[in-house]
């Protein structure tokens, strides 16, 4: 049983107002989650508690954070069903998961001529990286166009993956469209074309459960700030066959094992990938994260999205000159992207600010899915495992607000 003021109860802010007498309406999750009393408790008790360099003294202290940063790996390992801990990097934010990969994989491996495919519906994390290096290599870009209605055109796979593709990158879920993609499918047409293959996973691994194994995929990367962790820390999983071949990323301790004059010996999977003093405390508000998703059940989240996002989608849909971005129904994650006619998004999230609502307003760092359309930018209400019904309503409210105000 889903029980959501238990849930709600568990989240600080959601009790606070954003302005005298106005209480929040938090509807910005897709940038950045709110947190649960359980992670701030952890990491505060770490800090009061074991705070120590890791993997470096002898002393008592350092022995106990050390376990408790290479807990949370296991847990975060487990959580994703990564076969084994050493396949999980932490790295500063999914952003991060993909420049390294660009620069260690991609540089050792590519060459003038070879192609990546990425789709028309990345983020911008996606895609610079991606980018710097074919200016640097001579390697081509190639795009997976989306449909009409914000799904990816997976009749087209064929004529996009080729024999020169040595990667395919991609977004299990849309940070715009909500577009839920099928991660296998894309998967097994990239191995198919011996391309490797690279999921985005921000938009994911918060709101439903997470197979590395089931997916098939060869990377992974998400961010612990979208799923009720700290900011500052993310996660990259690779094969560890992958990995294990791979140069290091950046270079000072933690990721070295031996070091002369002359030169390195880098360090064993996963420390090779993890230069310098870790983030100790972020990894273990993360490791709490993980276990406070997992009680509630990733299921059970997605199935309360479902129901929220089902609920959303068709409240918004009766205000006039509202134009719903994206798919229909259950291909749909947990957001609602919008523009409004006759007025700009910017304008639509400071309205509703006033009223204490919370909304994300721009190009959401996808830039190229916005230009697409041929609109400059939509606005964005999205939501967690604490969203209620009642939340959509004000959302509602104020968006007849904001037509008011602009006599629409
Ligand atoms: N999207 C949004 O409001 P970082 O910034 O590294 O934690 O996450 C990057 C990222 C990568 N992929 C997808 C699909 C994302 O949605 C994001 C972050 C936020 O949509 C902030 S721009």
């Amino acid at each position: 049983m889903y029980d959501i003021e238990r849930i709600r109860a568990d989240f600080p802010i959601l009790t606070t107002e954003v302005y005298p007498g106005v209480p929040l309406v938090y509807l910005d999750s897709a940038a950045s989650s709110q947190k649960p009393l359980v992670v701030l408790e952890a990491m505060d008790d770490y800090y009061r508690h074991t705070h120590a360099n890791v993997h470096r003294g002898v002393h008592r202290l350092s022995e106990l954070a050390t376990t408790a940063y290479e807990g949370a790996r296991v847990q975060v390992a487990e959580f994703i069903h990564a076969p084994a801990p050493e396949e999980v990097i932490f790295v500063g934010n999914a952003t991060e998961g993909f420049n390294l990969v660009a620069y260690s994989w991609g540089r050792a491996n590519l060459r003038p001529g070879d192609e990546i495919l990425l789709t028309e519906m990345e983020h911008h994390a996606n895609l610079v990286p991606w980018q710097i290096l074919a200016a640097e290599r001579g390697i081509t870009l190639r795009y997976l166009p989306f449909r009409d209605d914000g799904t990816l055109a997976l009749e087209r796979l064929d004529e996009f993956l080729t024999e020169r593709t040595r990667l395919f990158s991609f977004t299990a879920v849309s940070n715009v469209f909500g577009t839920i993609n099928p991660v296998r499918q894309l998967v097994d047409a990239a191995h198919a074309v011996g391309a490797l293959a690279m999921v985005d996973a921000a938009q994911s691994v918060p709101h439903m459960p997470t197979d590395v194994v089931g997916f098939d995929c060869d990377f992974l990367a998400f961010s612990s700030h979208k799923m009720c962790g700290p900011t500052g820390i993310g996660v990259l999983y690779g094969r560890r066959e992958l990995l294990a071949a791979m140069p290091p990323f950046l270079g000072g301790g933690d990721m070295i094992r031996r070091v002369t004059f002359d030169g390195f010996i880098p360090n064993e999977l996963p420390w090779k990938f993890e230069a310098g003093t870790p983030r100790i405390a972020e990894a273990i508000g993360l490791g709490a994260a993980v276990t406070y998703l997992s009680g509630l059940g990733l299921e059970a989240i997605h199935q309360h999205e479902q129901s929220i996002t089902a609920y959303a989608l068709e409240a918004l849909s009766e205000i006039p000159g509202l134009r719903l971005l994206g798919p229909p129904g259950t291909q749909h994650g947990g957001l609602a992207s919008f523009t409004l006619e006759g007025v700009h998004p910017h304008d639509i999230a400071d309205i509703l600010d006033k009223s204490g609502i919370a909304i994300r307003a721009g190009h959401h760092c996808a830039m190229p899915l916005h230009h697409r359309l041929g609109i400059s930018a939509s606005a964005r209400a999205s939501f967690y495992v604490h969203t209620i019904p009642a939340e959509i309503d004000h959302l509602v409210a104020g968006l007849h607000r904001v037509r008011e105000v602009f006599r629409l």
